[in-house]
């Protein structure tokens, strides 16, 4: 079964409602490639704005984190009940920026993961080593710990995409070569099947993220294990749409 290309655009804490509309609308103009399957995550506060601005089928909207309680007293936090009523149908969880500046680790994201997933929103799963963990020859290690927790929880796939980001790559200009791209994704990929199934493996979308613009994208195109990106920066700028149409 081909999987279909998937690209998600994370404009972290960027962005106001001019410069969402001149993105969502370049989205809706722009000559997209028929298969891929595009995810714009804009700052909370413009959830509903963006989803209202969305006229093609083949572009949703997605937030960046969400709470896994479905109301209450948790001031601050963002339910899954209200994403999806703001017409987002995705959910970032796990970004690395989430796990180093406010502290998110392992169970935390799988409780949410399973939450979110529960209450019927997608979920790009991010996982990925730092630099020292890199160096210490424990990239393949460290996924598999983040993917663990993860795996606990998820009792269906069908709406998980996992997004491998190398936090050396994150908004630095270095995006990993596909080929280290490609070799990380491969085993991200085995392990599914080794510990969920062969077919939960084959289907999953991994995307890469960290760096990819519209320039290299088309770089990781011939990677049979790469199916998308999660795209930082270069999300808020004209060249993503060159980052979706890049498996073309
Ligand atoms: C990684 C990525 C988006 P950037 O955080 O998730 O950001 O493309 O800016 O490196």
């Amino acid at each position: 079964m081909a999987r279909t290309f998937f690209v998600g655009g994370n404009f972290k804490l960027n962005g106001n409602k001019q410069s969402i509309k001149e993105i969502v609308e370049r989205m809706n103009e722009a000559p997209l490639a028929k298969d891929v399957e595009v995810v714009l995550c804009p700052p909370a506060p413009y959830l509903d704005y963006a989803t209202s601005l969305v006229t093609k089928s083949q572009v949703s909207i997605g937030a960046q984190n969400a709470y896994f309680k479905a109301a209450g007293a948790f001031t601050g936090e963002n339910s899954v009940e209200q994403i999806k009523d703001c017409g987002a149908k995705w959910v970032i969880l796990g970004h690395s920026e989430r796990r180093t500046l406010f502290g998110e680790d392992d169970k935390l994201i799988a409780e949410k993961t399973k939450f979110a997933l529960d209450q019927g929103l997608g979920v790009i799963l991010c996982i990925g080593e730092t630099l020292e963990e890199k160096k210490a020859g424990s990239t393949l290690k460290v996924v598999e710990t983040q993917l663990d927790a993860a795996i606990e929880q998820i009792k269906d796939w069908t709406n998980v995409v996992v997004a491998y980001e190398p936090v050396w790559a994150i908004g630095t200009g270095l995006a990993a070569t596909p080929e280290d791209a490609q070799d990380i994704h491969a085993h991200i990929r085995e392990y599914l099947a080794k510990k969920v199934s062969a077919e939960v493996a084959e289907q999953t979308r991994i995307l890469y993220g960290g760096s990819a613009n519209g320039s290299n994208a088309v770089t990781f195109k011939d990677k049979k294990d790469v199916d998308g990106f999660l795209v930082g920066g270069a999300s808020l700028k004209p060249e993503f749409v060159d980052i979706c149409n890049s498996r073309n």
